[in-house]
């Protein structure tokens, strides 16, 4: 009996691959009013990346902000922060946000694809978010988006913060618009959006293509319990400020690391181990990819 529940969790985790912790460090809407955690300034958000990949991240998802928070998708802004995060960490994955902020047009966003970054995002739909805010990213758009970043090779997530974005997925991906290993991150528990309860994320990752990784990023309440659910179903996961402000229920994150700090925690749970920025490029197929490696 020991012997076979030896055996279970050793065929368990050979099975399971490595998990690849994104964080996402401070995004274009939250603000040092609801915690002074969120950094602003290139020299906060390169300190801030560099105590999420020595705490486990091995992809940093970017937004720019100029030093008083405002949101830009400016390329020189972009540079210069990729750059300075780059220098603390060289080997790190910067994955460029092409979503900016709502209310960018196109163009804007795209400005970014300028400083050729290893990895950026692809939003898969429209979306409500709260209040009169809609995130747009049209039938046309997405297919632009994935039109350009094919053309410069760079390597992209599709967000999905719904089903809907996953049936276009699924069709431009037989269009031959997706092109690029397909990986996934399932947004859930925005205003406007999907929940985070077990239910949405299960149909989610039952719609997705059997060879597609997928990685999970739980907005507010439920950022660890999406994480916990992912760890233990072979996903991945991003948390972080942009996300989520809290480390527990009323209880302020002092920093982006103790938010990937208690995914490892939870990832050790499960028996998962912690991909490395090098290990992460392997699982993504990233060294097929514009020929960066490491
Ligand atoms: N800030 C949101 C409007 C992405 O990074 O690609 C869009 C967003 C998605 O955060
Ligand atoms: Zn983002």
């Amino acid at each position: 009996m020991l012997l076979e529940l030896v055996l279970f969790l050793k065929n368990y985790k050979d099975k399971m691959e490595k998990l690849i912790i994104t964080c996402a460090i401070t995004g274009a809407e939250v603000t040092k009013e609801v915690n002074p955690a969120v950094p602003y300034t290139i020299e906060e958000m390169a300190q801030s990346a560099y105590e999420a990949y020595k705490a486990g991240a091995s992809i940093i998802h970017l937004h720019a902000r100029y030093d008083d928070g405002t949101p830009t998708q400016d390329k020189v802004r972009f540079k210069a922060l990729a750059d300075a995060i780059l220098e603390k960490c060289p080997d790190v994955i910067v994955q460029v946000s092409t979503g900016g902020a709502v209310g960018m047009s196109r163009d804007e966003r795209l400005d970014v694809l300028n400083i050729s970054p290893e990895m950026a995002t692809l939003d898969c739909g429209t979306l409500n978010f709260g209040g009169d805010d809609i995130f747009v990213n049209t039938e046309n758009d997405i297919k632009y988006f994935a039109e350009k970043m094919n053309n410069l090779g760079v390597r992209y997530e599709m967000e999905c913060f719904e089903k809907g974005h996953i049936d276009t997925t699924l069709r431009f991906i037989k269009k031959g618009i997706i092109q690029n290993h397909l990986h996934y991150s399932f947004v859930l528990g925005v205003r406007g959006g999907m929940t985070g309860e077990e239910r949405d994320f299960l149909f989610l990752k039952e719609s997705i293509p059997s060879s597609a990784t997928f990685s999970v990023a739980g907005i507010g309440k439920y950022e660890f319990s999406l994480a916990e659910l992912s760890i233990k179903h072979g996903g991945h996961v991003r948390v972080g400020l942009e996300d989520n402000i809290y480390l527990e229920k009323g209880i302020l994150t002092k920093s982006n690391a103790e938010l990937v700090e208690k995914v490892v925690k939870i990832a050790k749970k499960y028996g998962r181990e912690i991909a490395t920025p090098c290990e992460t490029r392997k699982i993504l197929e990233m060294e097929k990819n514009n020929g960066k490696t490491m």
